[in-house]
């Protein structure tokens, strides 16, 4: 038993997504999700031209050496493009290794510790009654758990804020759609230049922290005072806050029982974490473009946070991913995994079966893919009563059509940049 055959996969149903198809001597196939949004092409490369050349004839049942084997030789260890390589191998491994035992992914990982997985929902609107219509929407559909992100008045669009299309559902996509243009786009910031030459541009937001730190809390009581104390409430300020905002916001979100505060800070430098800690106890979530637990060394060793926001995608692949909750466990920390439309359903099905047989779950992202996603992407995991469930079908219990996907060929398109009213560039 080896493995026989590795093809990378790339399609755009929708959006962009890279998938591995391992195949082994014996004619069993497994998928994993590569994808990484905006620079789905360099993992691609990295698959093809310095991965799957080594690992042609390796026992595929060794899943741990061969995940050290991709983790250490290299000598340049870590990062995204690498670590999301590593994660489409581990991924398919581990599918392989469940179907050979007939059995889904989460019975080789310990079995089952709850019988499924509290799940929120993304709801925004940009004004305090668009978000609360998608929020009732979203309450509508059974979900116990919902993200709240709304507009700010006086800045104009902010990432992840969309309103539902009139007299349509209320579906968007949050990390992707917003294509690069060809052309000159608007000059924008310092760095604008010269037009020639300016093929491909991602679009541009305005920011201003004081203005976005007034409103959110009044959203929040807006929300609270609607739909009442029980419905979780959480809360993603995308990098955008320096320290002292960080914990000024937390402070102030205290009295409406946020579930958490994710990202508040830019997760680098991670001893600021310690003054947002001093001043609140707003649950904190961090670790979505984090890679590996090493990333979480300081983070869980000091309890600067409550939920590790990694997906199986971004971390290693399941491998990765087990190691770092292993690590959080010991801490009490419990897992929120990354479960935007930019991981596939190949990576949102991992995280779900290794989310069911840890013991410190916590709860899961999910924004569900588009139907024509889905009419590539063939799932077997189901939503009910606000739980997610990744199925019985054998290994990860996702298909990929290939002959579908063909007819949905790679478009380039980036996430938007962040920057201040004077141009200077933001985090977010
Ligand atoms: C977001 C994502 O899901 C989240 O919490 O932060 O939409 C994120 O921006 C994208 O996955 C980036 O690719
Ligand atoms: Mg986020």
């Amino acid at each position: 038993m080896a493995i026989d055959r590795i093809d990378v996969n790339v399609t755009s149903p929708g959006r962009n997504f890279v998938t591995v198809k391992v195949t082994t001597s014996e004619g069993v196939t497994g998928l994993g999700d590569g994808t990484l949004n905006g620079r789905e092409l360099a993992v691609v490369s990295y698959l093809r031209d310095h991965v799957v050349p080594t690992l042609i004839g390796r026992d595929e049942s060794q899943i741990e050496s061969i995940w050290q084997y991709l983790y250490r030789s290299p000598y340049w260890r870590r990062g995204p493009v690498t670590m999301a390589a590593v994660a489409a191998i581990d991924m398919a491994l581990w599918d392989i290794a469940a179907k050979k035992a007939g059995e889904p992914l989460y019975k080789l990982l310990g079995g089952a510790s709850r019988t499924g997985l509290l799940t929120y929902a993304h709801a925004s609107g940009t004004t305090i009654d668009a978000l609360n219509d998608a929020i009732r929407g979203y309450v509508d559909q059974g979900f116990q758990a919902v993200r709240i992100q709304s507009g700010v008045p006086g800045l104009g669009q902010i990432y992840g804020v969309h309103d539902a299309a009139p007299g349509g559902k209320y579906e968007y996509e949050p990390a992707g759609r917003v294509e690069a243009r060809s052309g000159t786009g608007p000059a924008a910031g310092p760095e604008a230049g010269s037009a020639a030459g300016a093929a491909m541009r991602p679009s541009e937001e305005t920011w201003e922290t004081a203005a976005y730190l007034r409103h959110l809390p009044t959203v929040f009581a807006a929300v609270r005072e609607e739909f009442g104390p029980a419905l979780h409430l959480l809360h993603d300020g995308h990098h955008r806050m320096r320290p002292i905002e960080a914990a000024k916001l937390a402070k102030s979100l205290e009295p409406y029982d946020p579930f958490w505060l994710e990202d508040c800070t830019p997760g680098e430098d991670q001893a600021v974490l310690r003054l947002v800690r001093q001043h609140s106890v707003t649950p904190l979530a961090i670790g979505e473009v984090f890679n590996s637990i090493h990333d979480y060394q300081q983070l869980i060793t000091e309890r600067l946070i409550d939920y590790v926001r990694s997906s199986a995608t971004h971390a290693g692949g399941i491998t990765g991913l087990r190691q770092i909750m292993a690590f959080a466990a010991v801490y009490g920390i419990r897992s929120g995994f990354h479960g935007p439309t930019d991981v596939s359903p190949v990576g949102m099905a991992a995280n779900l079966h290794l989310g069911l047989a840890i013991h410190n779950f916590g709860i899961q992202e999910y924004m569900p893919h588009s139907e024509t996603t889905l009419s590539v992407f063939r799932t077997s995991y189901r939503f009910a009563d606000g739980m997610l469930h990744p199925g019985e079908a054998p290994g990860l219990g996702v298909e990929l059509d290939e002959e579908a996907a063909a007819g949905y060929e790679y478009q380039p398109a980036y996430l938007p940049v962040n920057r201040l009213r004077d141009g200077t560039v933001h985090d977010w």
